[in-house]
This record gives structure tokens, C-alpha cells and sequence, in this order.
């Protein structure tokens, strides 16, 4: 039961989200399948973080699921056919990469709040997450080898380089579970709590991050990507720059020259060493 009066942004159908106090909170709403996803789920997921990237009194972002059992169980096998997790339209998907790719690329922190099993596909999602705070009853783990599955794109590549290969392969070749301290061990997870104060110090890990300048935790979050994720990295970390150098008089002056028909005089602005 949370102590916040988390107010509803949107209706969904598998997920919740909700604000409060600059936060958004996206709650996979699945407790009966443990919060397995749906291509309903994931595409949900996508949305609420398109509106959670665009709204600017939105700081940073909480990802959890419902209940005190299961964070996410991965995709729902009951709906895993051939090609893909088959949606209402009879159409295969693995869209949850759609999810992992906004969460990677979204400009403000994305806090995992990790209340129970955190298992396949929901274990990519919070290794994907920016922080991982969980409760003293996580669960952490890799199954695909086990159920006809697998991700070797960022829940093998970026797990890798957060708890090293060796550690890594253990985890996707042998499909162990992990309890809580020993994510923790892994540096998988970032703090452990009691169940019952897994909400408050995940508020109040984003309430500090809160008082921190936004474009220089949006940079920093873009170069440690950048590091790993190559042309598109650098892609992103890019936009990024230009978006610094749109707010320059220098970028202002290029575009004002030319409206005015005339050279532009770039040399009066700073060149520091
Ligand atoms: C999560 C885990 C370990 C929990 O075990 P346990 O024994 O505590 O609970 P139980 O009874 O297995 O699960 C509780 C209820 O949740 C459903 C179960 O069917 C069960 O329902 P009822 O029998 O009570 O009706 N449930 C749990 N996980 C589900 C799931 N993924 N899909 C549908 N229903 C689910 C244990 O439940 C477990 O191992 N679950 C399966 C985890 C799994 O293999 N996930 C898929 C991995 S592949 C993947 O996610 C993936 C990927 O590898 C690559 C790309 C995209 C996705």
C-alpha cells in the first residue's frame, strides 16, 4: 500500500501509470501472470514512456509491477506462439525490445523498482533500467534456454557489462536464480530494502536526483550509453550536443544571418581553450 497519492495519467489496460511530485510511475498491472507482458503490455509500456519523455514536469521515472510477488516474469507464455508473442491482431511481436530501447534512450533517470521476481524479459527490463532498487524478497534471473528463448542484444551484451562475462554466461547458461543480496554482490542492483520501505527509497532516490541539473544527468546518462552502443550511441549522445549548441547565441547567429541575407559573424562569440 503506498503512503503517495499517486495520481492516474492515462487508463490502460495492463499497465498503470500514474504521476506524483515530478514522478512517473509505470506499474505492469499483470499480478495474476506475475506481471508477465502481453504485446498489449509492452505496447502500453511504449506509449506511457513516449508521454513520460514529453512531459516536462515529469523528472524522472519509477518501472515496477503490481503486487509483492513479481516485478515481471518475462513475456507471457501463454501468448508465445511462432515468430513472437501473438497480440489481438494475430500478429507475432517481440516489441518488449521497443520498451528496452525508450528506456535506454529516455533523458531522465529510469528507476527500477524491483518488488519480487524479476525473471527473463523482466530481468532484461530493470538491467535496462538506470537504477535498480529492490526488496529484500527479489528474485533475479535469466530463463530463456529453459523455455525456448533467449536475448542476446542488451539482456546479454549491457548485463555483461555490468556484472562482467564470466557472470553473465552463468547467468544465461544456467538459468540459476539470484536472491536479492546477491544481485546486490553483482553491483545488478543498486540498494536492498525491506519490502515495506521499497517505495519510500525509491522516492527518495528520485527526490535527490531531483534537486540534480537534468541536463547534466541527461549527458551523463547519453556518454556512459555512448561508450557501448556505438554509431547509435554516438548518434544519441549528438542530438544531444546539438540540442546544447541550439541554445548558443553562436547556432543563433547561423540561422539569423542567413534569414537576414547576410554573412553570418560567427567570430564574436567565445572560442575558450
Ligand atoms: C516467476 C516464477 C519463477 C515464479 O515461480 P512460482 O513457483 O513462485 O510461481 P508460479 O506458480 O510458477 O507462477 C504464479 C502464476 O504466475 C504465472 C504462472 O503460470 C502462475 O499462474 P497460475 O498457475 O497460478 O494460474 N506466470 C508466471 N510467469 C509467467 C509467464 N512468464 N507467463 C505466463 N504466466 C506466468 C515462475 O512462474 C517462472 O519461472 N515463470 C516463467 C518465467 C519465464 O520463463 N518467462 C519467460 C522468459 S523468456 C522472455 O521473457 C523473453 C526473452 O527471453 C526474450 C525476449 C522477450 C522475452
Amino acid at each position: 500500500m503506498s503512503k503517495r497519492d499517486w495520481k492516474p495519467i492515462r487508463e490502460f489496460e495492463e499497465i498503470k501509470l500514474e504521476r506524483w511530485s515530478h514522478i512517473g510511475k509505470i506499474t505492469i498491472n499483470r499480478p495474476k501472470y506475475y506481471n508477465a507482458f502481453t504485446p498489449t503490455t509492452t505496447t502500453e509500456m511504449s506509449v506511457a514512456m513516449d508521454i513520460l519523455r514529453e512531459d516536462q514536469a515529469i523528472y524522472t521515472i519509477i518501472l515496477t509491477g503490481e503486487g509483492d510477488k513479481a516485478f515481471c516474469s518475462g513475456g507471457d507464455q501463454n501468448v508465445k506462439g511462432r515468430g513472437g508473442y501473438i497480440g489481438k491482431d494475430g500478429v507475432p511481436r517481440l516489441n518488449v525490445l521497443d520498451v528496452q530501447r525508450k528506456i535506454r534512450s529516455m533523458p531522465k533517470p529510469v528507476v527500477a523498482m524491483v518488488n519480487g521476481y524479476a525473471i527473463g524479459g523482466g530481468h532484461v527490463l530493470h538491467v535496462v533500467c538506470d537504477l535498480s532498487i529492490a526488496s529484500e524478497n527479489a528474485i533475479f534471473g535469466q530463463t530463456g534456454p529453459k523455455v525456448g528463448s533467449f536475448d542476446a542484444g542488451l539482456g546479454s551484451s549491457y548485463l555483461a557489462s555490468i556484472v562482467g562475462q564470466k557472470k553473465a554466461r552463468e547467468i544465461w547458461f544456467l538459468n540459476k536464480q539470484y536472491t536479492a543480496l546477491e544481485a546486490l554482490e553483482m553491483g545488478m542492483v543498486n540498494k536492498v530494502v525491506p519490502f515495506n520501505k521499497l517505495e519510500d527509497e525509491t522516492v527518495d532516490w528520485c527526490l535527490t536526483m531531483h534537486k540534480r541539473s537534468p541536463m547534466a544527468l541527461r549527458m551523463i546518462k547519453l556518454g556512459l550509453n555512448a561508450e557501448l552502443d556505438g554509431q547509435i550511441g554516438l548518434q544519441e549522445f549528438a542530438g544531444n550536443a546539438t540540442l546544447m549548441y541550439y541554445m548558443m547565441d553562436e547556432a543563433q547567429e547561423g540561422k539569423q544571418a542567413f534569414l537576414e541575407k547576410r554573412d553570418p559573424d560567427f567570430h564574436k562569440f567565445p572560442k575558450f581553450p
